[in-house]
C-alpha cells in the first residue's frame, strides 16, 4: 500500500517538507484509544504510537488533537522507545458533530474525509429531521454526501422509492441509494463513490447495518455485527471504536459506532444553507424582527397554512435557531473558561524554572 493509496497528495508532501528534514515519516491514523493511536506507514505497515506532550499541550480543544483519518509526522521508535507523533498536518476536510451531552465542543468523527455515507432504513430508523442535521454537518465538513436506505429486503418498492424521494428533496446534491447489506445488493452503487486514495466515513444509528456493509465491501469479516433485538427492532451497540479500513479494490472506509445523538455543531451560514427556502420566506415577513411564531403577517406561518411548507420543517427551522443560540452561549462560556485556565496554567508553569525554559523552547519551535 503506497502513501498515495492512503490518500497522500502533493499538498501534503509540501506541508511535510519541514518534518522530513527532522527525519520524521508520514503516517495516517487509523484508530484511537484513550491512551494511544494506531497508524499506517508507507508500505501499509501498522504501528502503535503515542502523542508528544507538546501537541497535547498545544491543543486548546479536543478537536485540535489528532483523530482517525489525520496525517501525522512520526518519529520512529525502537525496541525501547515508542513511536511518537511529533506533528499533525493540516486537514483537508473534517467531519465533526457536537460532543454528546452539554459540552459545546466539537467531536471529530473523521479527518480528511471525501465522502460521508449516512446509513438508514425506510422504517424504524427513518427520520427526516435527523437527516437534515446530517446534511448540515456534511455541508460543513466539505465532504460529499451519500445516503443508503439499507435493509431494502424488509420494505416494499413504493416505501423505498418514497423514502428516497423525500431524502433527495432535502439535499438534491446527495446521492441516495437503496441497499441490502444482508443480501449484498447495491454494493456497486457504494463502490462507485470509492477509488484509490478516497476515504468514506460511514455513519448512522446503531443497528442500521454499517458494519455489515463494511464487511461486504471488505470481502470478509472485519467487524463483528450483532443480531437485531426482536423486541426493540434495534441491533446491539456492537462497534465501539471508529476504525479506518483499507479496501483491496482501492479506497478506505471508516466504520463508526452507532450514533445515539447527532447534534448540531454548525454555524449560521450552514443553517441557512440547509434552510434556504425557509430563510428566503423571512424576507416577506411583515416585521423584520419576526419571531415566526405568533407575530402577525409571518410569511413562514402563512406558507405552512397554505400547505406550501411542511409543518415539521417549519418546526425544525425554529428549533435549529434555538439550538444554535444555546450552542453559541455555551461556546462563549467555554472560551472564557479556557482563557482563564490558560492564564492560570501559564502562571503556575512559569514558577518552575525548568518549565519556563521548556516553554521558551516550545515557543521557538524546538522540542
Ligand atoms: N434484513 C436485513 N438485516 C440487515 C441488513 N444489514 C444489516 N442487517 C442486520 O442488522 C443487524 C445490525 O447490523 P450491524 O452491521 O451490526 O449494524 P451497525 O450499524 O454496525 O450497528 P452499531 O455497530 O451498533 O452502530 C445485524 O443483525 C445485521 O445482520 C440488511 O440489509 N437487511
Ligand atoms: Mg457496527
Ligand atoms: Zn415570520
Amino acid at each position: 500500500m503506497t502513501l498515495k493509496q492512503l490518500g497522500w497528495t502533493p499538498e501534503l508532501e509540501n506541508a511535510f517538507a519541514p518534518h522530513r528534514a527532522q527525519g520524521w515519516v508520514p503516517a495516517r491514523l487509523i484508530r484511537e484509544t484513550p491512551i494511544n493511536f494506531s497508524a499506517f506507514l508507507k508500505g501499509g505497515e501498522e504501528i502503535d504510537c503515542i502523542l508528544c506532550g507538546r501537541l497535547w499541550n498545544a491543543a486548546v480543544v479536543d478537536s485540535d488533537l489528532p483523530a482517525v483519518g489525520d496525517w501525522v509526522a512520526i518519529e520512529e521508535g525502537d525496541d525501547d522507545n515508542p513511536h511518537v507523533i511529533r506533528a499533525q498536518l493540516p486537514r483537508r476536510t473534517v467531519f465533526s458533530r457536537k460532543m454528546p451531552g452539554n459540552s459545546s465542543q466539537a467531536q471529530v468523527i473523521g479527518a480528511n474525509i471525501d465522502v460521508v455515507t449516512v446509513v438508514t432504513d425506510a422504517g424504524p430508523d427513518y427520520n427526516l429531521r435527523r437527516m437534515e442535521r446530517y446534511f448540515a454537518l456534511i455541508r460543513l465538513s466539505g465532504a460529499k454526501a451519500v445516503v443508503l436506505l439499507n435493509k431494502s429486503d424488509l420494505f416494499t418498492k413504493p416505501e423505498l422509492k418514497n423514502a428516497a424521494a423525500e431524502i433527495s428533496a432535502l439535499c438534491p446534491e446527495a446521492s441516495v441509494h437503496i441497499t441490502s447489506a444482508l443480501k449484498g445488493e447495491g454494493l456497486k452503487a457504494i463502490r462507485s463513490h470509492l477509488a484509490p486514495g478516497i476515504t468514506m466515513c460511514i455513519v448512522g444509528s446503531s443497528g442500521v447495518g454499517k458494519s455489515t456493509l463494511v464487511n461486504q465491501l471488505y470481502g470478509e469479516e472485519w467487524q463483528w455485527t450483532s443480531e437485531v433485538n426482536e423486541a426493540t427492532g434495534k441491533g446491539r451497540h456492537t462497534t465501539t471504536t471508529r476504525e479506518l479500513v483499507p479496501l483491496d479494490g482501492g479506497g478506505m472506509l471508516i466504520d463508526n459506532p452507532g450514533m445515539r445523538e447527532i447534534q448540531m455543531w454548525t454555524d449560521e451560514f450552514t443553517l441557512r444553507g440547509s434552510f434556504e427556502d425557509v430563510a428566503a420566506l423571512t424576507a416577506e415577513c411583515k416585521y423584520s424582527d419576526c419571531s415566526h411564531e405568533k407575530d402577525a403577517g409571518c410569511a413562514i406561518r402563512n406558507a405552512v397554512e397554505k400547505g406550501t411548507l411542511d409543518p415539521a420543517r417549519y418546526g425544525s427551522f425554529l428549533n435549529l435557531e434555538t439550538e444554535i443560540e444555546a450552542l453559541r452561549k455555551r461556546a462563549k462560556k467555554r472560551q472564557m473558561a479556557t482563557e482563564r485556565w490558560h492564564k492560570r496554567n501559564h502562571r503556575v508553569k512559569a514558577r518552575n524554572l525548568d518549565d519556563r525554559i521548556q516553554l521558551e523552547k516550545d515557543e521557538r519551535g524546538e522540542f
